[in-house]
């Protein structure tokens, strides 16, 4: 009997500790609940077969109130990531979603606050939480949304900490206060780069301007830090400049940078979507033979990223390649000059068929002579003039444009270049006449005066024939 009875004596006191145990245990039990315990002895009487059952005294114990908080994504400091989602670059703002729990055993309430960093040094976003506090019965959860106001000045790659912090009003010394998900802005890099230009004929030591387009095609800004504008000529004796400015204001000429990417780097970023023209100026050796060619290529290679660390993902396959095609011209010109004899009746000029031919004249008789410039080479003519001396026994009396598009501008002997309508006739014989059309209109004639490829343009010049004042008064020769 004595045996049976501290074995009995053992599973009671396990009991007791198992009670003890589940009061330790249990915060989700309600504050207030009594938790009662008896112990008993089970035993045989000395007959061994009738068994009885001493009891102990009951032992009571009340649950104490218990404040608790327990908020989700638990992070190792302010600045570390339980979690990182991801916004592309230009998103406004994104929700994230947090657990609150009570761990307590009664019903309590949590005031809720939010702090937001980025730990690049960007300027960070806000954070807002709607409801504060929150009240939750004992043991429950319930979502809590925080709203992320990302900045307007976005960093492609940039990662901002969002941390949630709750805390107790039944005990706030019960807080939960780092708990932190992260947004990284990302974007996808992708471009077009278009305008293949040429051949193109150019004067030897000449520029040409050719122009070309980069689109940003891609979700985020395209810069020179992460795209590559390269650029190789097939003959290195043609130079080029670059720029991204506006080279259509003559008054205020563009920075021209001596690489692509410099260029690039003076545009700063290029927005998604955006496009931009590269104007590349090509300058051609100034002793270069006919037939010279260089092709210029230029690459826009988008530079190969890690996305973990840039937040950028290169899309492009390939580079994108545009070409520029110049070729060195020849510069061909003819002057064909003809003669008629003309007649001056009641203010009408007649001319006989213009020839090549030598033709007889009588004294005091009009000629007229037509001098007609061709360009037949592969070049415009800069500053072309058609010159020449006034005929022995011969007085200039008239000289008449055959185009009339451009204004044509006559020098006589050294003198300046001035407007037709300023001659005064007569110009005696041997005197040297230089006529040249004023092509762009600014009443001067120099290199800017171009004479396009297959034109032609000339004069017409009248003269009588006679040595000096033996024919009487000046023909009235109509104005041109
Ligand atoms: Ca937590
Ligand atoms: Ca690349
Ligand atoms: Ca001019």
């Amino acid at each position: 009997m004595e045996r049976s009875l501290r074995t009995l004596a053992l599973s009671g006191l396990m009991l007791s500790t198992l009670g003890f145990g589940q009061f330790a245990l249990g915060v989700g039990v309600a504050a207030g609940t009594e938790i009662t315990n008896q112990g008993f002895i089970d035993y045989l009487k000395d007959d061994g077969k009738t068994s009885a059952t001493i009891s102990s005294n009951t032992v009571t114990a009340t649950v104490t109130r218990v404040y608790a908080v327990d908020v989700s994504h638990d992070a190792a400091s302010l600045t570390s990531c339980a979690s990182t989602s991801t916004v592309v670059y230009g998103t406004a703002s994104a929700v994230l979603t947090y657990t609150l729990t009570n761990p307590g055993n009664g019903a309590d309430s949590y005031t809720l606050s939010t702090s937001a960093v980025d730990a690049g040094g960007n300027p960070a976003g806000t954070a807002t939480v709607a409801t504060s506090p929150v009240s939750l019965a004992a043991d429950a959860s319930t979502p809590v949304e925080v709203a992320y106001t990302l900045p307007t000045a976005q960093t492609v790659g940039a990662v901002y900490h969002v941390n949630l912090n709750a805390t107790s009003v039944g005990d706030t010394t019960q807080t939960d206060t780092t708990n932190v998900q992260c947004i990284q802005v990302v974007a996808n890099l992708d471009l077009t780069f278009k305008g293949d230009n040429g051949p193109t004929i150019v004067a030897p030591g000449s520029t040409t301007a050719f122009t070309h387009t980069l689109t940003n095609t891609g979700t985020g800004p395209l810069s020179s830090s992460n795209t590559t504008l390269s650029a190789a000529h097939s003959d290195t004796a043609f130079t080029a400049t670059y720029t991204f400015g506006d080279a259509t204001d003559p008054a205020n000429p563009p920075t021209q940078y001596a690489t692509a990417q410099e260029a690039f780097a003076a545009l700063g970023d290029l927005a998604p979507g955006a496009s931009a023209t590269l104007t590349v100026t090509v300058k051609a050796p100034l002793t270069a033979a006919a037939g010279k060619q260089d092709k210029l290529t230029i690459t826009a290679d988008i530079n190969d990223l890690d996305p973990a660390t840039t937040g950028y993902t290169n899309l492009q396959t390939t580079p994108a390649s545009v070409t520029d095609t110049l070729v060195i011209g020849t510069t061909a010109a003819t002057l064909q000059k003809t003669q008629a004899v003309c007649t001056l009746e009641n203010g009408t000029l007649s001319c006989a068929a213009p020839s090549t031919d030598a033709i007889k004249a009588k004294p005091c008789e009009l000629i007229g002579y037509v001098l007609t410039a061709t360009n037949t080479g592969q070049l415009s003519i800069p500053g072309a003039s058609i010159r020449d001396a006034i005929p022995n026994s011969s007085t200039l009396y008239s000289i008449k444009p055959t185009n009339t598009t451009n204004p044509l501008l006559v020098k006589i002997g050294n003198g300046n270049y001035v407007p037709l309508n300023t001659i005064t006739y007569p110009i005696a014989a041997t005197t040297t006449v230089s006529m040249a059309y004023d092509m762009n209109k600014d009443t001067l004639i120099d290199a800017k005066d171009l004479m396009p490829v297959s034109t032609s343009y000339g004069v017409t010049l009248l003269t009588r024939v006679e040595t000096g004042a033996e024919c009487g008064a000046a023909p009235v020769i109509p104005t041109p």
